[in-house]
């Protein structure tokens, strides 16, 4: 029976590449930004080439690389995000972790939110955001939730199905794509139509323009895709020069410099970490190569040409330039992720009102991210990001003209302050900063045995034990309020209410109807579950090594 149904990572797949396809035909620069960050990744792709002599990569498998990592979506009623569960449920999509986004500080937004993905090998999630009505004062929440409850996002056909895959355990071909289809025709679609003028002006004049891009339109509308890129700082320059922001020789200064560190940072962790599909094997086949500063130049003069020929020329695009800077840790600090984006769109759009007229307007709210993923932290990992970052915003806060006025300087500003970090993936397990997954190699089973040390280092050292660090699949509650505020050209907000309510993760599960995956933990599993199966192929003794072992 269950041979009858699509696969659900098959079914994920195709959602994504719906959604792009769809997303491209709504943002022509959003399907440019995809040209673009595919011709940035050859570049790396050749360059890595060098760096491993003999190394390559498929035009296809490029592509594949270059592709959607994660969308985000605003959903307005707690029903409405139940059912966006369920959806995603379908997907293999789970909730993984609570992101209470009106409690950072000065960008705080009226929004709790998770984030829905598989749980093992992830390639694709969606940040969803709920707004919290309860934020605002009395007469507010009101007109919001009256507005809300006359919209219908899901229809009564999305509905069925996805009560059906829930009763059967999945859905058959013919299903699954009809369930794709309401995805792209109406949930996420965008519809350029909106309601309630008056309210859409009130709460942006108030600076809640969040809660105005959710509670006037008709559908749950991809606010955005991220697709990923092979070197965040060579893509955003890319992006700069052809949206016209950035001169041709600082672009070629820009790229070089990318490249150059990019050459330095790319072994064969770096490889494993950014081709997740290649096993470590295969990158131990090709002797490091040191690409020499000609044949950098040469590939950063192919990528400018290509960026110059007509179809990349961006400037006559609806746009509103680039962020000023990158989200997250410091481009020589491997954890977590960096995230960057074209800041928001300025779209038309035509309100509907109460009383029937009708006004044609404008609305900001859909923007284009590009993120970069690095390994996932321990909780002492991630102290030590959350105070490294605090400093590293304060240092900006200084003087936040200077990314702007010497790129240079506001970098090496910015690095300084994530210096504790130490920069490979060895030194990052060994201070128990990220988690690993670790295998018995090949000559550890022959010397099973014979092996006396439980000593994760020791067995490492040995040949006995081979390690990869796990890439972080989630998000970045700092980063992301980073983000809205950026394409919100707005800061944070406060609360109106009398008293600021207090939002949990139970609440967010109540509304959910299940429990949310803590990811923390599950990374922990992994690299204990690692360590414990190649402890017994090795023969060492799993309780006692483990208790040594597994970073506290
Ligand atoms: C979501 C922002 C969060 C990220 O990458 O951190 C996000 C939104 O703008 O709705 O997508
Ligand atoms: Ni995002």
């Amino acid at each position: 029976m269950s041979a009858a149904f699509t696969d659900r990572v098959v079914m994920q797949n195709r959602l994504f590449a719906e959604l792009s396809s769809m997303f491209g035909k709504e943002v022509p620069l959003y399907d440019k930004s995809l040209l673009v960050n595919q011709e940035c990744n050859l570049a790396v792709a050749a360059l890595l080439a060098k760096r491993h002599v003999g190394f390559s990569i498929s035009a296809e498998e490029i592509e594949r690389t270059s592709g959607e990592r994660h969308g985000a979506i605003r959903i307005g009623r707690p029903d409405e995000y139940r059912w966006i569960g369920r959806f995603f449920g379908c997907f293999a999509m789970e909730p993984h972790n609570f992101y209470d986004m009106t409690n950072v500080g000065a960008k705080s937004q009226p929004i709790i939110a998770t984030a829905f993905r598989s749980r093992v090998h992830p390639d694709h999630r969606v940040f969803t955001s709920l707004l919290m009505t309860n934020y605002f004062d009395d007469a507010t929440k009101a007109r919001i939730e009256t507005l809300l409850a006359g919209r219908q996002v899901f229809s009564q056909r999305a509905k069925d199905l996805i009560e059906r895959c829930e009763r059967q355990g999945g859905l058959s071909p013919a299903d699954a794509e009809a369930l794709i289809a309401e995805g792209v025709n109406r949930i996420f679609k965008w519809t350029g139509k909106a309601r309630d003028h008056q309210l859409y002006q009130d709460l942006s004049a108030a600076g809640f323009k969040i809660a105005a891009d959710i509670a006037c339109f008709e559908s749950h509308h991809l606010n955005h895709l991220t697709p990923n890129t092979l070197c965040m700082d060579l893509y955003t320059a890319a992006m700069k020069r052809c949206l016209g922001e950035m001169d041709a020789k600082t672009f070629h200064g820009r790229a070089h410099t990318a490249l150059g560190r990019l050459a330095g940072q790319a072994d064969r962790d770096w490889m494993c970490l950014h081709f997740k599909h290649v096993s470590r094997d295969h990158f131990e086949q090709f002797p490091a190569g040191t690409p020499s500063a000609a044949e950098v130049g040469a590939i950063v003069d192919r990528l400018a040409a290509r960026l110059s020929e007509a179809d990349l020329d961006l400037t006559k695009l609806n746009h509103a330039g680039f962020k000023d800077f990158t989200e997250g840790p410091a481009q020589d600090t491997p954890v977590l992720l960096r995230q960057d984006a074209y800041k928001a769109l300025t779209e038309p759009v035509v309100f509907t009102n109460p009383d029937g007229s009708v006004v044609n307007t404008t609305h900001t709210a859909r923007f284009g991210e590009i993120e970069e993923r690095f390994y996932a932290t321990t909780p002492k990992g991630r102290d030590l990001y959350d105070a490294c970052l605090a400093a590293a915003e304060a240092e900006r806060e200084k003087d936040p003209g200077l990314a702007k006025r010497d790129f240079a300087a506001y970098e090496a500003a910015y690095a300084k302050q994530f210096a504790p970090f130490p920069k490979t993936l060895p030194a990052l397990l060994e201070q128990g900063l990220v988690y690993g997954r670790y295998t018995a190699t090949a000559s550890g089973l022959a010397a099973r045995g014979t092996i006396t040390t439980s000593d994760r280092w020791e067995l490492i050292a040995k040949g006995h034990l081979a390690y990869e660090g796990l890439r972080y699949e989630d998000f970045l509650p700092v980063s992301a309020a980073g983000i809205f505020a950026s394409n919100l050209n707005q800061y944070g907000t406060k609360s109106t209410a009398a008293e600021k309510p207090k939002y949990t993760q139970s609440q967010l599960e109540e509304i959910l109807g299940r429990s949310i995956i803590d990811t923390d933990a599950a990374y922990r599993a992994m690299e204990e579950e690692s360590l414990r199966a190649a402890f017994a192929a090795l023969g060492i003794a799993p309780t006692a090594a483990l208790r040594e072992t597994v970073s506290a």
